[in-house]
């Protein structure tokens, strides 16, 4: 295997190398305290705070608070005080769907122009303080400036993704009791345009009826307009091109994001201000040692966790160059990212395992027609990546000299909590290998909760006290906070997934051990999958495993149980796959359904989710004890029936 070490000229030039980690993670442990009070200072203050941390993990009591005392605004951090400096700097470049369209170069002036033209538009509508905005757009500029501009007015966003289905959102908009919603007619995404704005129709049908929804103009496409509708071009045309900054308290919340977990509907993972903005800036300037003049793309979307810390906040906090991206990766063909690459002269690149892996099996000429030589890290999120994936990025995208940053983080997170650090750390494919500065992982053994110490081991994956991005709480239901991630292992926030800690002490995640599944890098809860295919009529019971998937590295695999009298066809399945689509969204949509006459129960009526986990998986030679089934009969036949056939 090649060398996997920083080179000497790289940690050279780097923020941090192998020495200065180690100082660096050292003091950041034996002293949180001191070291996030020194970093606080990377961000401007509006009245500095004096108190740096104060937590409780205790169920029952659970908060979390950072630099509680001070107050900022964080657009104020992104945008107004880099403008002395960097007023005529690009801060976004945005890419549209088409290549043949022209890509715009947004510098930080007109950023804050922008900005302030719709926290005007926002104000009109009624919008203040602690108001919640819910955004549904596509990956247009009017997205960082909504963003923003919330921040700025000190309202609370709440993107939804534009993937999401009209129930979906009318969910999110309901759980928020959000003022407003932004969106666009239209959403072009590969050539094909999502109609956002009929959409947004739909869904607010369900909701009260002075939700106002604000609408962006982005193809142009005809559009039904109704009473609520606010034309935002027209207003943003005549709008003031400043506002005011409204002073923040550091714990105030900056956005809900709503995120799946294993159980019930999704839930509002709650950040606020201080903590998040310093975190989310650190972590972006260390993880993708990124420096000043450098173009830097992530081409996630705004509507997950990835795009709110690392195509915004992190960046623009930094006085960054940051792509935002509208399209995909195969569109017109599999070599658009890398014309991107080479188009604006990308230094730092982020994306997901499943559109490496997808580019890889297109072949190495879509890459190596690309000029890349602008590349100096690159980096993964959302799922393991696997050794082939990794390789194949290193050699064929980075041609060997680019230091692959593989990101263990969560929508709770806030930002990376593992990760190598180029120019510091000697890469291993398929790790997130090590906690950022003031993270402490630790490896519990599920069943007895004690923590396992040493190396070579593997266990569920908690992490001892709080850093400054962590989530605060689930928007309206703190109860739900504590009860999922403070209450199986006390003392320890739970993230949910396992790991190993091998014999160097480098950690690999392996995967959730709830029922959470990871399809394409986007969390799935079985649960909500499960509850739409139950919604249809036809449907008796469900049940939804995760099993291994060449591109997707989880696909959804349903288990689904008929009424009485429903006879399973082809033109079933198609319907119930169209039904959960519309339901939740794309991305929900079933791989793989097999009529199942009975679901393996224990007698007390629990699904045994490690058969069905283990026959989706093909691998039904070591089921184990089915003897405490009600019926292990039912066994036989879904093996008889099994979709997934290697
Ligand atoms: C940022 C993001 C979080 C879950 C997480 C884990 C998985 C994310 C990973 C990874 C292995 C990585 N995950 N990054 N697994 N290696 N580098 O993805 O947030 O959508 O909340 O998902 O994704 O299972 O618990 P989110």
């Amino acid at each position: 295997m090649s060398d996997l070490s920083p080179s000497p000229e790289f940690a050279k030039n780097a923020h941090i190398d192998a020495e200065g980690y180690a100082k660096t993670y050292a003091a950041s442990i034996a002293d949180p305290a001191a070291f996030w009070g020194n970093e606080g200072k990377r961000i401007d203050w509006i009245k500095p705070f004096t108190e740096v941390k104060d937590v409780d993990y205790t169920l029952g009591q659970v908060k979390i608070n950072w630099y509680a005392d001070g107050t900022l605004n964080v657009a104020a951090n992104c945008i107004d005080r880099h403008l002395a400096t960097r007023a005529n700097q690009t801060a976004i470049i945005w890419e549209p769907d088409s290549p043949t369209d022209e890509a715009k170069h947004i510098t930080y002036q007109e950023l804050h122009d922008n900005t302030c033209r719709m926290a005007n538009v926002l104000a009109d509508l009624g919008v203040t303080k602690g108001d919640r905005v819910v955004l549904y757009l596509p990956m247009i500029p009017e997205a960082a400036y909504a963003m923003l501009a919330c921040a700025r007015m000190g309202a609370i966003h709440s993107i939804v993704f534009a993937g999401f289905s009209p129930d979906a959102l009318a969910s999110r908009i309901n759980g928020c009791e959000a003022k407003v919603v932004i969106t666009a007619d239209e959403a072009p995404r590969g050539g094909r345009n999502t109609a956002l704005k009929s959409n947004t129709d739909k869904a607010l049908e369900s909701c009260d009826a002075s939700v106002k929804s604000l609408v962006v103009k982005r193809t142009g496409g005809d559009v039904a307009w109704t009473d609520r509708d606010v034309d935002y071009n027209a207003l943003a045309a005549k709008a003031d091109t400043t506002f005011a900054p409204v002073e923040m308290g550091a714990e105030d919340p900056l956005f809900i994001l709503y995120t799946s977990g294993s159980t019930g509907q999704p839930k509002g993972v709650v950040h606020t201000s201080g903590g998040y903005l310093v975190y989310a800036a650190m972590t972006h300037q260390y993880t993708f040692d990124y420096h000043d003049g450098d173009v830097y793309w992530c081409t996630a979307d705004v509507g997950w966790v990835t795009g709110h810390s690392y195509i915004v906040y992190g960046p623009l906090a930094n006085g960054a160059t940051t792509v935002m991206f509208e399209g995909v990766p195969t569109y017109p063909d599999a070599s658009r990212f890398w014309q991107v690459c080479e188009k604006h002269s990308v230094n730092q690149f982020y994306t997901a395992p499943t559109a490496i892996r997808a580019l890889m099996g297109q072949g190495n000429e879509f890459v190596e027609k690309c000029d890349l030589s602008a590349l100096k890290v690159l980096g993964t999120v959302g799922e393991p990546i696997n050794p082939e994936a990794w390789n194949w990025y290193n050699d064929v995208v980075g041609k060997g000299t680019c230091p692959i940053v593989d990101t263990w983080w969560q929508t709770e997170t806030g930002g990376h909590l593992m990760t190598p650090m180029p120019g510091a750390t000697t890469l291993k494919p398929g790790s997130a290998q090590q906690p950022f500065f003031g993270i402490e992982p630790a490896v519990l053994d599920a069943t007895s909760g004690e923590e396992i110490h040493g190396n070579d081991v593997e266990g569920v994956l908690v992490i001892k006290d709080s850093w400054p991005g962590q989530m605060r709480t689930v928007w309206g239901d703190h109860e739900r906070f504590e009860k999922t991630y403070f209450s199986d292992y006390k003392g320890y926030y739970f993230t949910g997934d396992g790991c190993r800690r091998d014999a160097d002490g480098d950690y690999w995640i392996t995967g959730r051990v709830d029922d959470v599944i990871n399809v394409s890098g986007h969390r799935m809860g079985t649960a909500e999958v499960e509850s739409a295919l139950v919604a249809h009529a036809k449907v008796a019971e469900s049940a939804v495993v995760g099993y291994p998937h060449d591109i997707k590295g989880q696909g959804i695999y349903a288990y689904v149980t008929l009424m009485t009298g429903e006879e399973p066809s082809d033109a079933l399945r198609k319907e119930l796959e169209t039904w959960v689509r519309s339901e939740i969204g794309p991305i929900a949509k079933p791989d793989l359904i097999q009529w199942a006459p009975g679901l393996p129960k224990t007698r007390s009526g629990k699904i045994m989710r490690r058969i069905l986990r283990k026959i989706a998986e093909d691998d039904f030679a070591t089921l184990g004890d089915t003897s405490t089934l009600a019926d292990p009969s039912v066994v036989d036949d879904l093996i008889e029936n099994r979709m997934n056939r290697k």
